[in-house]
């Protein structure tokens, strides 16, 4: 890729932007997060509206401000650098990040002034202050810039290169920009309909059923938002740090069209014990759950293959020589191995979530936190910090500050999240619920949870520990004296140079068509039935 051109660093200022508010908010929340652990083991005196603002603030911050801000920030550079050229619409892109951050302070306060402790789910009857819901919308209309910059950059590309294959970290972006549009829909419909209205005191009724439903359709793709940008870096930014190539373009090609076609329709197994919808269509959804750890299944036989390349150039030998030989010591080499590590476990966790029946059994407990700190928390956002080391100089034009801390905040971060989540999984088994300030039950069953708390207590000190780190050497590097000699950005080369490939996997237009199919099938009788079935007069909830 041209290098050093003034054009692709005009992206710089907007990538920095995005991603200093999304880290310095994650810092504040991964705080919360030791307050949290420390009040639920009761170290520290028990107050419920404390704990639940926490909740949700950490949760809101977490999954939807960090991430939202990551992947926009993220995709920008990915943009430019992959494609080349520079930002299209760039004063857009600036409103977006502005209203982005005018929605998000809007949120912050309303949860800060205790009137929308509602954890960070859309799930009714819990009903916020109008003024979240506004935050909140404020903060996905400002990424709508950002969606459409991805495609249109696409588009154009694709019509200035006739017959060459978009570079796969922009078709990954282009997948999620695509995936994060039809996302939004069910919670958009849920939150003008629904709960707006509740919170304004405008209707006095909210069809629960219908909202959980509505929400679960943008529950389950959200995650996989979240997630491909991760991929992204996993697949065009880990192999070459480590010294080895991709195994294979095509692969991720295939993953991202996976990830985008088969996550949209399903979501019903986050409502698996709803009486409102029937066994059948959960079943079905279920199925559809598996298949959509299919994509993960190939990129962790992808990227572990491209490791392997690494690990082999620098002269591993034998069956398992070549991990040895990797450079565990280069800190965006090891983000990528330890991200694999960790989504191992967290996925064993989704598929047990997935497998209908056996989810009744940690439904609500803290198996479900542990699963999605492990495999979001601990898997996707080390990945995250681990795209800011590669890009951190590249942004700054300066060296990384240090890469020794780089690597110790890494570990910290890899091996706290296994301290906190092990137990979490275990607790979630004993049988221990999820979202609740005190547990107020049998004490000789709270006795036997008493003793994993502290060995969480432990594990949310490594990880605000290792959070201060990544704080700290990105900060310096922005001061840091030593310039970094190659301002470029370059991805990994496969394995066989990439000259064409098939239509169906450089573009989306059929895709498109076919998850439209695949939604309606899937969400149009779960979500329909609410507006045909004869039900009871819904209760009047606690509308506040
Ligand atoms: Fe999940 C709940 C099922 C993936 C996030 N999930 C959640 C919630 C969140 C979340 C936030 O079916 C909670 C929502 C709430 O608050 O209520 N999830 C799955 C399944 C997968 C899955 C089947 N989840 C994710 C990802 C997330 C995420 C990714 C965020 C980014 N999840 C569920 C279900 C529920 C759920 C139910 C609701 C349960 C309930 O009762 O509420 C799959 O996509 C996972 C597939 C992954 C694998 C692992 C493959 C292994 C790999 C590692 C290879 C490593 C190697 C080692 C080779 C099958 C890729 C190399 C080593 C070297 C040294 C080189
Ligand atoms: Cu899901």
């Amino acid at each position: 890729m041209s290098s050093g051109s003034a054009e692709f660093r005009r992206a710089d200022g907007l990538t920095l932007a995005h991603i200093w508010v999304g880290f310095a908010l994650f810092g504040v929340a991964a705080l919360l997060g030791l307050y949290q652990l420390l009040e639920r083991s009761e170290v520290l005196p028990k107050s419920a509206a404390t704990y639940y603002g926490s909740v949700t603030l950490h949760g809101v911050v977490m999954a939807f401000v960090l991430t939202t801000f990551f992947v926009v920030g993220f995709g920008y550079f990915v943009s430019a650098t992959s494609l080349a050229r520079p930002i299209r619409w760039p004063r857009l892109a600036w409103i977006g990040f502005v209203t982005m951050l005018a929605g998000t302070a809007l949120a912050a306060i309303s949860i800060l002034s205790g009137k929308a402790t509602i954890l960070y789910t859309f799930y009714p009857p819990m009903i916020a202050h109008w003024s979240f819901y506004v935050g909140a919308a404020l903060l996905l209309v400002g990424s709508f810039p950002w969606i459409a910059i991805t495609i249109a950059m696409t588009v154009r590309w694709k019509k200035d290169n006739p017959g060459r294959p978009v570079p796969l970290p922009q078709f990954g972006m282009a997948a999620n920009a695509i995936l994060w549009a039809w996302t939004l829909v069910g919670v958009v419909i849920e939150v003008v309909f629904q709960l707006l209205p509740a919170s304004l005191g405008l209707v006095q009724t909210v069809d629960v059923g219908l909202a959980r439903a509505l929400f679960a359709w943008t529950l389950h793709p959200i995650v996989y938002f979240w997630l491909i940008p991760a991929y992204v870096a996993l697949y065009s930014i880990v192999p070459k740090a480590a010294g080895g190539y991709l195994f294979s373009d095509e692969m991720g090609r295939i993953v991202f069209v996976m990830l985008l076609v088969f996550s949209l329709p399903i979501g019903l197994h986050h409502v698996f014990v709803d009486p409102e919808q029937a066994a059948g269509w959960k079943l079905m959804h279920a199925f559809g759950t598996f298949l959509v750890a299919l994509p993960t299944l190939l990129t962790g036989f992808t990227v572990a293959a491209s490791l392997e390349t690494a690990g082999r150039l620098r002269g591993g030998r034998g069956l398992f020589g070549w991990i040895r030989a990797l450079p565990w010591n280069e800190p965006v080499a090891l983000g990528g191995i330890l991200a694999l590590l960790m989504l191992l476990p967290g996925g064993f966790g989704g598929l047990v979530n997935a497998s209908y029946a056996m989810d009744s059994m940690v439904h609500n407990t803290m198996w479900m936190p542990a699963h999605f700190h492990l495999i979001f928390g601990g898997a996707v956002v080390i990945v995250y910090f681990t795209s800011a080391y590669a890009l951190w100089p590249k942004l700054t034009g300066r060296r990384l500050f240090s890469r020794p801390m780089a690597a110790t905040q890494l570990w910290l971060w890899f091996l706290g999240m296994l301290t906190l989540t092990v137990p979490w999984h275990y607790l979630g088994l004993l049988w221990m619920p999820r979202r609740t300030a005190y547990t107020p039950y049998d004490p000789q069953i709270v006795a036997r949870w008493r003793p994993w708390t502290s060995v969480m207590i432990a594990g949310g000190v490594m990880l605000v520990v290792s959070a201060v780190l990544l704080l700290v050497n990105l900060l310096l590097t922005h001061a840091s004296r030593e310039p970094e000699a190659d301002r470029g950005m370059t991805y990994a080369e496969t394995v066989e140079p990439v000259v064409t490939v098939p239509a169906l996997l450089n573009g989306f237009a059929v895709w498109n068509w076919l998850l439209v199919v695949l939604m309606a099938i899937a969400w149009a009788y779960p979500i329909g039935q609410f507006f045909f079935m004869e039900v009871h007069k819904p209760l009047v909830w606690g509308v506040r």
